[in-house]
């Protein structure tokens, strides 16, 4: 535990030099130096699911007595960067990050290896030369989550004819857009029948997955699948489906990863037919895993949480649990 009282002067300067806070600051309680102190670099606000994140983080950290240090880097590295630097600049105890991409961190987490400062990485992964620059990683394991999208569709498809499959996938370089396209392709692997006709990036974006469907449309309406990697472009994907006069659900089979609520409903509705689990709410783990290296002790090097599917072969839909995201 750092003593912080001589350096608040210093601080405040650094962060008025940085251009003052990065992204808002969802809360900052004047400082006690005997409570942990976690800065939380969160990436964006850009779905639900990144929404459910950032509260459940802001919960656990008071649940836990963590005092923390949120910045949100409005879908911007260099944001995230800058956040991580004002973090170093404090002295925190511990930084953990949702990496908005997996390359670019090698110089910042350089530094703060040389503050002394362990990052425990949240959500999604990194690809640095040298991996000991953080301490482990929480998040869920995509490579499951894009199997798991395709042993549904095994198991929903009997025919033997061709399934012509449209892909709208999530950021560019980010590891979930990455592994869940893999996992996916995994499964379905040699089996003749599955043709994946596009694959077009949504950016994890609400209205630019309706964008990508509604241009996919405009050339094709032979599509037998989507498979969308999360929930807020399956949403817009589905108003385009619908405006085309298509049935979502029937017309087109609908995969899609979070289990947002919007998206439970719409499963429940048949307008879906398979939500595989992405749980935001990882705060908790956060937080353990964040004490356990204040305190020195050396953490795992990849933690996933619990996650299931939910799908139209499901006994009884209404027994899932309200999602709070
Ligand atoms: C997955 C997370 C993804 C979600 C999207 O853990 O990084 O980012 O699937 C979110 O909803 O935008
Ligand atoms: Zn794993």
């Amino acid at each position: 535990m750092k003593y912080r009282f001589m350096i608040w002067p210093l601080v405040l300067l650094c962060l008025l030099l940085l251009g003052g806070c990065v992204g808002q600051t969802v809360k900052e309680t004047p400082m006690d130096s005997n409570v942990l102190i976690v800065g939380f670099a969160q990436l964006g606000s850009e779905s639900g699911w990144r929404v459910g994140n950032s509260r459940d983080v802001v919960r656990a950290a008071e649940d836990a007595g963590i005092q923390m240090m949120f910045r949100n880097a409005d879908q911007k590295q260099e944001n995230q960067i800058k956040a991580i630097r004002s973090f170093i600049a404090y002295q925190v105890d511990v930084i953990a990050f949702a990496p908005i991409v997996e390359d670019g961190w090698d110089n910042v987490l350089q530094e703060a290896r040389d503050a002394g400062i362990p990052v425990l990485l949240t959500d999604r992964y990194i690809n640095i030369a040298d991996e000991s620059l953080f301490a482990g990683f929480i998040g869920s394991d995509f490579l499951e989550e894009g199997r798991a999208a395709a042993r549904f569709l095994l198991q929903k498809i009997s025919a033997s004819s061709t399934v012509r499959i449209v892909e709208i996938t999530g950021t560019e370089g980010s590891t979930p857009m990455k592994q869940r396209s893999i996992g996916f392709r995994d499964i379905l692997g040699d089996d003749a029948r599955f043709e994946i006709v596009m694959s077009v990036s949504g950016d994890f974006l609400r209205s630019k997955g309706k964008e990508c469907m509604e241009n996919i449309l405009k050339t094709t309406t032979n599509i037998d699948v989507l498979y969308s990697h999360n929930d807020a472009m399956t949403l817009g994907a589905i108003e385009a489906i619908e405006a085309a006069n298509l049935k979502p659900g029937i017309d087109i089979i609908i995969i899609t990863i979070d289990g947002e609520q919007g998206a439970i409903d719409l499963l429940k509705e048949g307008k879906i037919n398979c939500v595989v689990e992405c749980t935001p709410m990882i705060g908790d783990m956060i937080m353990e895993l964040a004490k356990q290296l204040a305190d020195g002790i050396e953490i795992p090097r990849i933690s996933h949480p619990y996650e299931q599917v939910f799908s139209e072969f499901d006994e009884d839909l209404s027994r899932i649990p309200l999602r709070g995201y």
